[in-house]
This record gives C-alpha cells, structure tokens and sequence, in this order.
C-alpha cells in the first residue's frame, strides 16, 4: 500500500533531479539541434499542448519572441485541431513545438499532424516518453525519462519541459551563455524546495483561505496559470489565475477575507505589481508574494518568500513552481483528499 500523497511529494521534491536528466538529454542531442536550425531560419513559432503544457508554452513563447523578435505564440492544441485556420497562417517558414508528457494526448498529436499537414510544416516534440506517437511525428524530439511519473498531476515532469523548451530556444538562436546557465537551475531548485516547504505548509494549514488568485504578469502569467491549475487538480479548491493588473478590471470584486492573492513578481514590472497587491490588502485580501529578489519593504505581506536565485529574470520562471506546487499539495493533504489521484483527472486525454 502507498501513503495518500506519496508519489506527488516524491516528484515535486526531487524535480531537480528530473532537471538535470532533461538538461542531459538535450546535452546528448545537441549537436543535432545545432544542425537542425542551423538550414532553417524561422519566422514564426507556435507552441502547443494541454493542460499544463499550454502553461509552461505560454511563458517560453514570451521569452522566445522577447529575445529573438520572430512572433512566437502558445495555442492550446484543442485550439489547432478544432479551428485550424483561426490559429495557423500558413507561413511556410513555421516551426511548431508540441509539449506532451505521455506524448499521447489526442489534440496534441493531431494538432501536429494538422500542422505538418497542411502547411508542410516541421514540428519538434518536448515529452518524457521516446515511444511515444508524439516523438514520431517530431523531426527531433527531447525525450526526458527521468520526467515520468506515477501522479496524474503534472510536477517534474512539467518543470523539466518547461526547461528542455528553453533549452531548445537557446541552441535554436545559438544563445550559448543563456543555455550554459540553465546548468545552475538544479541546484538553485533544490535550495528553493528546502527553503520553501515550511512556508507552503503554514500557508496550506490556514483554514481561513479557500479561494486562490495567483497572478503574474509576462513571462509569469503561465506560471501562474499552472499554480491555478495545480490547486484545482490536487486540492480541489477554487483558484484563478490572472495577468496581474487585469485583476482590477472586475476579479477584484471577489476579495473577501477567505482570499489569498498569490502575487508572482517580476522584477521589470515590480513597482506596479506590488501597487496592485498593496491595493488588495486594502479590500481585505491576504498576500502571498514570490520575487526572486526585492529592495522593497515587505512588511505589509502575509506570506512572502524571497528565491534569490542569481540568475537572470527570463532564466528563473521555473523555480517559481515548486513552492507553488507543493502549496497545492500541502493544501489537498490537510483537506485529507489524494494528490496523487486526482478527482475526475486522467493520466491521459484520449479523443
Ligand atoms: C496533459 C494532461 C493535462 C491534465 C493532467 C494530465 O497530458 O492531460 O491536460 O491537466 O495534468 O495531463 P500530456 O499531453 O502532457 O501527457
């Protein structure tokens, strides 16, 4: 028999391991990718998949186009496969990348093969398994064993994703010095998941809060939607997730003292994010707040934790996850359900 949890607590507190397992395997490929993009200049970039890998495509797509100027969107792939031309223009010099940890998932596959289809296009695949129908249909694809898992919810495997598609922009634009420093992100990880699961904890057992807003803006609103999404499947409990300022036009009407406002700050937008979350406190809410690093006072913040990471802002969304997992976990535990097992969730979406 398994402890309820067990297999949920397992991954999120041993995802760097499946960091570097996903770093290896681009390591080992990267040669090919060099060669890849080497022939292919690209002016468009479309990320797809479900569920949380929407999530994390989301946040890539902004730091891809911010670093390189070529227009790079994230489309959930149900998007792609149910209205094709609302979503890809037929540019021929488009590449899709498509997110999948069972590399099962029957939008995501097909939206692949609508993809290459129609526009004769080339996709890569991002997945945790090599036999998967997705890695057949990717010219490459980065396979990340050690990304599987034994819970419906997506923790490690998700993380490491996000990281083989940072990766994969690094080698794609021969941005070597940001590819060397995703090196450092496995260790930083696990400082950050020691430093971090007390205050998860506190925050979980606060039987005051049972409705969640996590918000972030850029690069951090994917982050905060993957929060959103990791709080309903394992605690089933209300959550939202916003671009940070857009909570004022009209989410903010639901403040009440049940409420904590999960504010993901940036360092670009720092001044007006914390604006908006001094301006919650004010109607009642409480705050959790996740910077990497602020000069700001802080002593109006119920709850906040501090990653100090070193690195660079559009290297670090990653390390935003773990505590935010395990808030979610803690959450569910202390609500006696079962992380590992979510209700009404399968492991994989067949059509
Ligand atoms: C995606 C998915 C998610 C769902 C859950 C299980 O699968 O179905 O949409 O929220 O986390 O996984 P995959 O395509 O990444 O395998």
């Amino acid at each position: 028999m398994f402890d309820r949890g067990e297999f949920t607590f397992r991954e999120i507190l041993s995802q760097p391991e499946a960091w570097k397992g996903m770093l290896q395997e681009v390591d080992n490929k990267k040669d090919a990718l060099l060669d890849f993009f080497k022939d292919r200049q690209f002016s468009e970039v479309i990320f797809t998949g479900c569920g949380s890998a929407h999530h994390i495509s989301q946040t890539i797509s902004s730091i891809w186009q911010n670093y390189t100027g070529v227009r790079v969107v994230a489309q959930p792939a149900s998007q792609i496969l149910l209205f094709p031309r609302f979503y890809l223009i037929g540019e021929k010099r488009s590449l899709l990348v498509a997110i999948s940890r069972s590399g099962e998932t029957t939008e995501t596959v097909e939206a692949v093969k609508i993809f290459k289809k129609t526009y004769n296009g080339e996709a890569v695949a991002i997945t945790c398994y090599g036999e998967s129908s997705l890695t057949k249909e990717g010219a490459i694809a980065l396979i990340n064993e050690k990304g599987q898992e034994e819970s419906i919810a997506q923790t490690s495997s998700i993380s490491s994703m996000l990281i083989g598609a940072q990766s994969l922009m690094a080698l794609a634009n021969g941005f070597m010095d940001y590819y060397e420093r995703l090196k450092f992100l496995p260790s930083i990880g696990e400082r950050i998941i020691s430093q971090s699961k007390d205050l998860a904890r506190e925050v979980a057992e606060n039987k005051d809060f049972n409705r969640f807003f996590f918000l972030g803006s850029g690069h951090l609103y994917g982050i905060a939607c993957e929060a959103m999404l990791k709080m309903k499947e394992m605690a089933l409990t209300n959550s939202e997730s916003f671009p940070t300022l857009e909570f004022r036009h009209g989410p903010k009407s639901m403040v009440d003292e049940s409420t904590l406002i999960i504010g993901l700050v940036s360092s670009q937008a720092r001044v007006q994010e914390l604006a908006l979350l001094k301006e919650m406190k004010s109607l009642g809410a409480k705050l959790m707040v996740i910077a990497d690093n602020l000069e700001e006072e802080l002593s109006w913040i119920d709850y906040s934790l501090i990653l100090n990471s070193g690195l660079q802002e559009l290297i670090r969304p990653v390390l935003y996850l773990p505590p935010l997992q395990l808030l979610a976990y803690y959450k569910s535990m202390v609500k006696g359900l079962n992380p590992d097992r979510p209700k009404n969730v399968d492991m994989v979406v067949k059509l």
